[in-house]
């Protein structure tokens, strides 16, 4: 039984980078540590998904009705449905909270801009409860597989913390799908020192390796050198760490167990 007022972790991430999957792991993780938490899916569009969710915004908004209703072909529905996700943040608030949960695990919609770059997102971000809200920024393994690749999406996670203004955690996600030495390799790029401006510096010089190397000043200067967090669905590897984090955020350290 909840004592206070819910964390919300939002899960975000380029298009097919696992967060339903990490959404629907994630508490099944918690089930198995006795946590209590519930699943709220963000995605209008999407037609099937790994867990059954408790709130769903497609209760409120059918992408089929916006295509219909505004003649728009599936691109054009999901922005106008994403917007939506505003005008239902009130509904969206109100079955979560009677829920009484601890934890809200939220899937955020397939492209990142949708929740991001757009205002819903941040609204809703705001009418749940802002100071309670973190991100679970999720780095794709095979977009992260070399150095300007991994620096392009530590970019679009800083964007995400500064467009929600919210703590967010950079999680490497399918870690199953990589190799001991490709996971070294990436965790010594997060710490954003010698060795990531190193392999940049042997790319060929041209004005993107330039255009690396600024937003590797730039990640550096607003504190993105935190260590990566490596999870995996398929094996709960790095749960564990994802959800110390998360503790680390809110509550100093103390286990929020309810047995
Ligand atoms: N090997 C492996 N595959 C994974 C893992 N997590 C997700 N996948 C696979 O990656 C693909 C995309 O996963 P999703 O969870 O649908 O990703 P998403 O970010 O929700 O995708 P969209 O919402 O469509 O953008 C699926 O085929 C998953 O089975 C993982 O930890 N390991
Ligand atoms: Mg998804």
């Amino acid at each position: 039984m909840a004592t206070d007022e819910p964390i919300y972790v939002y899960f975000i991430g380029t298009a097919g980078s696992g967060k339903s999957t990490l959404t629907a792991s994630f508490q099944n993780w918690f089930k198995l540590r006795g946590l209590d938490s519930i699943t709220v899916n963000l995605d209008p569009g999407v037609d099937s998904l790994p867990y059954t969710p408790d709130v769903d915004i497609r209760d409120w908004i059918s992408l089929k009705e916006v295509m219909e209703e505004y003649d728009l072909g599936p691109n054009g529905a999901q922005i106008v449905a994403a917007d939506m996700i505003a005008l239902n943040a009130k509904d969206v608030k109100e079955s979560v909270d009677g829920f009484k949960t601890d934890y809200v695990l939220i899937d955020t919609p397939g492209q990142i801009e949708l929740f991001v770059f757009r205002e819903a997102g941040n609204f809703l971000v705001t009418q749940l409860n802002p100071r309670r809200s973190m991100v679970a920024y999720l780095l794709d393994p095979v977009l992260s597989k070399t150095a300007s690749g991994f620096v392009t999406q530590l970019l679009l996670s800083l964007t995400t913390r500064f467009r929600l203004s919210i703590p967010v955690a950079n999680v490497l996600s399918k870690s199953d799908l990589l190799s001991d030495e490709d996971l070294k390799r990436l965790q010594g790029w997060s710490s954003i020192d010698e060795e990531i401006y190193e392999t940049i510096l042997r790319e060929r010089a041209s004005v993107y390796r330039e255009l690396s190397e600024q937003i590797l000043l730039l990640l550096k200067h607003f504190g993105e050198e935190t260590s990566i967090i490596s999870v995996s669905s398929n094996n709960y590897q790095g749960m564990e760490d994802l959800y110390n984090v998360i503790q680390m955020c809110f509550r100093a350290g103390e286990d929020t167990t309810s047995d």
